[in-house]
């Protein structure tokens, strides 16, 4: 056989791809401890690991399916663009860690007259197979199957198998996907017995036709085959059909519809599950069973903070069961195809499926000019092909499937235009993407990454820059427009989702799209999550790594929270006339659905009940309800919940809500009862240094916040202008102490070293009886333009032993200016510890919004803050200039203060780690401002 090391061929004897499914033909679950030995270079590799007798005695034992470098051999590599071995394809590094592994397996008597096959779900990134000393063949494709045909080469009693992994091969320069660099067998091999004239492969075609309420279904199989579905009344029929059923009930993300049935061969059954639907992209938007469809959608790597891409079926489930209880109903399998139950899951559960090939070579783009670039070269024809046919061929019986997509960010040639002809020549039933035809020639829809708002909004009008040649042009403009990556969900953010919904939501061309992405890929190390560069790795992209909606370890983030708000199937809004309900569903009316509603009081629930809730058929006009009630005096919220439990959640799950907020909010009555505060000052600072009893370093201007990686990264990163200007380190200067009647007069100047900008702080205190009440006016000094700041507010410290926050404000969450959706006005408590939000890279995180009041307590005491009308809060154990120097969360030690930021504004959050930056109307710039606080010191106990 050839060098797997040496061409451009994907494979050497392997059998014809097809199917991923079950029968009831033996099989032998291979999984499980492996002999394994890693040499760190292919010419220091043993020799004759293939023998039976080889003696592997000395070797260690390493599970399969894994990672080698989640299990002490070698280190995981993060790289996001660049490929971390030369561009000399198709070679690879002498260095190329080779990793060997030896089996020995029974196998039982009545196999003997059986044929078998050798299934690899997934290997990283090169094998070659041996079984019983005979070498099968080898396969690159990493996330793909590969199967051999060992038909009399196992046998009945032991059996020894081998297989040689390489780390990097040619197959390497077609899977430059950001993500860690992990090699190993790492999902499942098995041997699957093959009766003669048994099922190789089959492909349900099950249509459903929308103006009929009929099913067509027809199954295409490899050999005579006879088909029973017996809910639709088919017993023992040939299974090619073609079967006109009338009345069948569709399949869709939103009632995943599935019909059992089998099919039966050569003495083996097969097991189906079958969803009648129909794909289409005519006139306009993505049409499923003739409606157009909007996603929601996340893409989703596959990652364990523990296995890296290693993932049991418990993980894949509660990956969906959080996504569909997040409301959202697409995936995109970026960038290759999952573990094949991920997909049975889909189909079960509900959800549409953006299926994609294994393949990136993104990191050619670094040439300048894509030079070299795979994708043109043919003699890479051979290898794309390979892979869209394992692709296509594994996963085409899955209903949620509706879309395959060639690949992520390969640019763009001659070999993705000969797999979107061959995908299009084997399934003509389903659409076709890759965002990186950039003139929709080879594919049927318009996709595009991390537009910004105003893009889209052309893209809605179909407005786009106009492509040269008109005739494709018009082509182009006709299809339906996705944006398969969007929302770049790294660290603190993303901000800005509710006016891409907008977008989405008005024009008929927007299909919607997916955010990026679903999980933050930190690997689990002492403390604290890992990311690029932790394992010393020669070049690597540091945290970029971690951008999901949920952290490593499947929390959901702030960021989720929103964009569940954000894509809510109902939107329930209170309008002056009564509460509106509109169903935003693209099939299902609400009758799955109940409403309650409840008044609170300062967090006390002082009336609740149900009510009625419409039928509102998914398209049709929004629905008018009366309020149930005359109280305005507390917020009344109105809650969609799920009325009977759903595989993916219990009865009574919230789906969407709404708050009528009361205008103004009344004054509270204190909890704790005050004591009177005499406020103990600095005269060389004009800070306040006690209040009461209570010792405290006094609120002083503020304009730092730790930058987060949208502030920091992405182009002319915004924390730069910052850091430049000197906004993290800024003195103050006492200008003047004066008594004016009853209050106190401190003016200051604050500004940066080595500038002339600065703020004048001017803070006012007066005792009302109820506490200080302090009034801070802030008057820029100087040129400002249009630099942006942080923050403006305060900041001070208070006694350690605080440990506790209750407020009246928004929450239980954070939120920022341009991601506050998901949080409620309510009374919440709080540890301080529990305020913070762990993202995997410190920044910025924590701020509770629109506080009317808050106590910040411990055992001897406290201070409560009352805002006029409100404030921003954050409490925590550091200060944001801990939280900016800590590069991982266990840095953060607490100090001997607690840091509290009483917040008149914060700029937005944005999405410019990669893509737009924060709109103009969350910007925070330099301007005149004055607010106010009142502190008072809350009674012992
Ligand atoms: C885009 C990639 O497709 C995706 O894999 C990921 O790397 C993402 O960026 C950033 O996290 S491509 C980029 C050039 C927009």
């Amino acid at each position: 056989m050839t060098d797997p090391l040496t061409t451009f061929s994907p494979g050497e004897g392997r059998r014809p791809p097809r199917a991923a499914f079950r029968s009831d033909a033996p099989r032998l679950i291979l999984d499980g401890d492996w002999r394994f030995r890693l040499s760190p270079s292919t010419a220091e590799a043993p020799t004759g690991i293939e023998r039976p007798d080889f003696d592997d005695s000395g070797w260690d034992e390493l599970p399969v399916p894994a990672h080698w470098q989640l299990h002490g051999h070698g280190a995981p590599i993060y790289t996001n663009i660049a490929y971390p071995f030369p561009l000399d394809p198709p070679y690879v590094p002498d260095d190329n860690p080779t990793g060997d592994y030896r089996r020995a397996f029974d196998l039982p008597e009545e196999w003997g007259d059986l044929g078998a096959v050798l299934r690899f779900d997934g290997v990283d990134s090169c094998f070659t197979a041996w079984l019983n000393g005979q070498e099968l063949g080898w396969s690159t494709g990493s996330r793909l199957p590969t199967e051999f045909d060992v038909t009399g080469i196992a046998r009945p009693g032991r059996n020894v198998l081998a297989v040689r992994v390489h780390q990097w091969s040619p197959g390497s320069y077609l899977e430059d996907q950001d993500m860690w660099w992990l090699s190993g067998i790492f999902r499942s091999v098995t041997l699957l017995a093959r009766a003669l004239g048994a099922l190789d492969d089959y492909f349900v075609h099950a249509d459903f036709d929308h103006t009929t309420g009929r099913g067509t279904l027809r199954v295409d199989t490899s050999a005579p085959a006879r088909l029973t579905v017996e809910e639709l009344g088919l017993r023992d029929v040939p299974a090619q059909g073609p079967y006109d059923l009338a009345a069948v009930e569709p399949w869709t993300a939103e009632t995943p519809r599935l019909y059992a049935g089998e099919l039966r061969a050569g003495g083996e059954t097969t097991p189906l599950r079958i969803g009648f639907r129909s794909v289409a992209v005519e006139d306009g938007p993505l049409k499923v069973n003739g409606r157009p469809v909007l996603l929601r959608g996340v893409n989703r790597h596959e990652f364990h903070p523990d296995h890296g891409r290693v993932l049991d079926e418990e993980t894949m489930r509660e990956d969906i069961v959080l996504m569909k209880r997040h409301n959202i109903n697409a995936v995109r399998t970026s960038h290759y195809p999952p573990d094949s139950r991920f997909l049975e899951l889909c189909d079960e559960l509900g959800l549409w499926v953006m299926l994609e090939c294994d393949l990136e070579t993104h990191g050619f783009s670094l040439t300048g000019d894509w030079r070299g670039n795979p994708s043109d070269d043919p003699r890479w024809r051979e290898a794309y092909l390979d892979r869209m046919q394992r692709t296509v061929e594994r996963d085409k019986n899955h209903p949620s499937v509706v879309m395959w997509s060639l690949g992520n960010e390969a640019g763009d040639g001659c070999n993705l235009q000969a797999m979107a002809e061959w995908a299009k020549r084997r399934d003509p039933d389903r659409p076709l993407h890759y965002e990186h035809d950039w003139d929709s020639r080879y594919t049927d829809v318009y996709s595009r990454m991390y537009t910004s708002h105003e893009e889209l909004d052309a893209i809605g009008r179909r407005a786009e820059e106009p492509l040269a040649d008109p005739v494709a042009d018009a082509r182009r403009c006709g299809m339906p427009a996705v944006v398969v990556e969007y929302a770049h969900a790294m660290g603190n953010g993303p901000g800005g989702l509710a006016e891409y919904q907008r977008l989405f939501e008005k024009y008929e061309r927007c299909m919607g799209g997916f955010v990026w992405e679903w999980i933050d890929h930190g690997l689990r190390q002492d403390g604290h999550f890992a990311y690029g560069g932790d394992f010393g790795e020669e070049l690597h992209d540091g945290n970029f790594v971690c951008d999901g909606l949920v952290f490593p370890d499947r929390t959901p983030s702030p960021g989720l929270a929103e964009y569940k708000k954000v894509v809510e199937p109902v939107r329930i809004t209170m309008a002056p006339d009564g509460i509106e309900i509109a169903n935003l569903h693209d099939f299902r009316g609400l009758s799955h659905l109940v409403l309650t509603w409840c008044v609170e009081h300062e967090g006390e629930e002082t009336a609740s009940g149900d009510l009625p809730l419409p039928a509102i058929p998914a398209g049709s006009p929004p629905a008018l309800l009366p309020y149930p009630t005359a109280d305005t005096t507390g917020p009344l919220t109105v809650s969609a919940r799920l009325a009977k439990d759903e595989p993916w959640a219990p009865a009574g799950h919230e789906v969407a809500w709404a708050q009528r907020i009361p205008e103004p909010i009344p004054a509270r009555r204190p909890t704790r009862g005050t004591r009177p505060d005499p406020g103990l000052f600095d005269t060389r600072t004009g800070r306040l240094t006690r209040l009461g009893d209570l010792p405290v370093t006094g609120p002083r201007l503020d304009l730092w916040r730790a930058p987060i990686d949208n502030d920091r990264l992405g182009h002319d990163p915004v924390a730069d202008t910052w850091r430049r200007i000197g906004l993290d380190r800024l003195h103050h200067r006492l200008l003047g102490m004066d008594t004016e009647d009853d209050t106190l007069v401190v003016r200051t100047r604050v500004a940066p070293a080595a500038t002339d900008l600065g703020m004048y702080a001017t803070y006012r205190w007066q005792d009302t009886g109820e506490g200080l009440r302090l009034t801070a006016e802030i008057e820029p000094d100087g040129d400002w333009q249009d630099i942006s700041l942080p923050r403006l507010g305060l900041r001070m410290s208070l006694p350690a032993w605080i440990d506790h926050v209750t407020w009246y404000g928004l929450g239980p969450g954070e939120a920022y200016p341009d991601s506050r959706l998901a949080a409620r006005l309510g009374r919440y408590s709080s540890t301080v510890d529990a305020l913070q939000t762990p993202y995997v890279f410190p920044q910025e995180n924590g701020s509770r919004a629109d506080v009317h009041w808050a106590e910040l307590t411990g055992p001897q005491g406290g201070l409560r803050l009352t805002g006029a009308p409100t404030c921003h809060l954050t409490a925590r154990r550091w200060t944001s200039e801990d939280l900016d120097t800590a590069r991982h969360t266990d840095e953060l030690r607490p100090a001997d203060a607690v840091h509290v930021n009483i917040d008149l504004a914060q700029h937005g959050l944005g999405s410019a780690a990669c893509g737009p930056r924060v709109l103009p109307n969350h910007r925070l710039t330099a301007r005149s401002a004055a607010f106010a606080v009142t502190l008072s010191e809350t009674a012992d106990g």
